[in-house]
């Protein structure tokens, strides 16, 4: 007979279906995903685990040592991305999606305040989210970064009717108009807005973005360029600041957001 006296059983029973759970873990996708930086990693965390009154004293802590673009960027959008990734993986639904979100803009408004800048500005910028289309954050994000560039933002919110927005620009004469969009339903508020601004004589460029958006869909009406991340958007501003019209901020683009 034989003896199974001393047989290890975890090296030959191996539960997969235990293995694969853990792995799918919240704590395990955020773990691969969270900073490295010990001090950003406790701001994305309190994103992700939605730590409303933690968040607050982590910005803060964090501001002793790192820049406030470096905690937004790196530390709040990071846990952002985590949470957008237990979304994808149906772990997260979307009451955890606007806690999380809510927990972000509180770090957001306290580094904000810390961004150096003077009263001069280096020009207006208009940005809205589609008309139909209530995803903000992007948005949010992007003119926080453009702001502390300099620039004045006119932010004209969410689910922003197409004539709303020409009135908006015909009335304060933006350098640049941005939109975003993260639903395939309400890109197309875009070449209808830029076709109406075109009729009433206007030549400024029409950022489009948001998930919804790419590179071809951007550049495939008049005054229409892209920005992919919220980061690129200064460095394009810049330019347009310089002269560059919407053609060539196009033939530019690579050179322009390479890098960000
Ligand atoms: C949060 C969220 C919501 C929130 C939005 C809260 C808010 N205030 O924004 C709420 C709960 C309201 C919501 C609702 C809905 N949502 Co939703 N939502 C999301 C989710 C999970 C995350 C989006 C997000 O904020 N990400 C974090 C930010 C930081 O990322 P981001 O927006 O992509 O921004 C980055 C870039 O795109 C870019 N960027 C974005 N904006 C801008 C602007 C400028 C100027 C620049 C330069 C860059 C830039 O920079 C950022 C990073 O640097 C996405 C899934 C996903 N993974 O994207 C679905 C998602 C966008 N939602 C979706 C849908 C379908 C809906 C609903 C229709 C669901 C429903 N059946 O009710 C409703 C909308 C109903 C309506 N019409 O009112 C779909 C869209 C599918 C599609 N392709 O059309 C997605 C993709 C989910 C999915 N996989 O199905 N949602």
């Amino acid at each position: 007979m034989i003896s199974h006296k001393g047989v290890d059983y975890a090296k030959i029973l191996k539960r997969y279906d235990i293995d694969a759970q853990n792995e799918a873990s919240p704590e395990a996708i955020a773990a691969k995903m969270l900073p490295k930086d010990p001090v950003l990693k406790k701001v994305a965390e309190t994103v992700v685990w939605m730590k409303f009154k933690d968040v607050g004293p982590a910005t803060t802590e964090a501001l002793k040592t790192k820049k406030p673009l470096e905690i937004i960027n790196d530390g709040l959008v990071v846990g952002m991305e985590v949470v957008a990734k237990l979304y994808a993986d149906h772990i997260y639904y979307l009451p955890e999606i606007m806690m999380a979100a809510k927990t972000m803009e509180i770090g957001i408004a306290i580094a904000e305040k810390q961004i150096p800048g003077g009263r001069e500005t280096k020009g207006t910028i208009v940005m809205h989210a589609a008309e139909g289309d209530p995803h903000d954050i992007g948005k949010n994000i992007a003119a926080v970064m453009v702001r502390s560039s300099g620039y004045t933002v006119i932010d004209m919110g969410k689910d922003v009717d197409v004539d709303d927005v020409v009135a908006e620009v015909i009335k304060s004469k933006p350098m640049m108009v941005t939109g975003t969009a993260l639903m395939t339903t309400t890109m197309t508020a875009f070449p209808r807005a830029a076709e109406k601004l075109v009729a009433k004589g206007v030549n400024i460029p029409f950022m489009a973005a948001g998930g919804a958006v790419n590179r071809d869909f951007a550049e495939s009406f008049d005054l229409g360029i892209f920005s992919e991340k919220a980061p690129q958007t200064p460095p394009i501003a810049d330019k347009v600041k310089a002269g560059y019209d919407w053609r060539k901020i196009r033939a530019n683009w690579e050179d322009i957001v390479g890098g960000v």
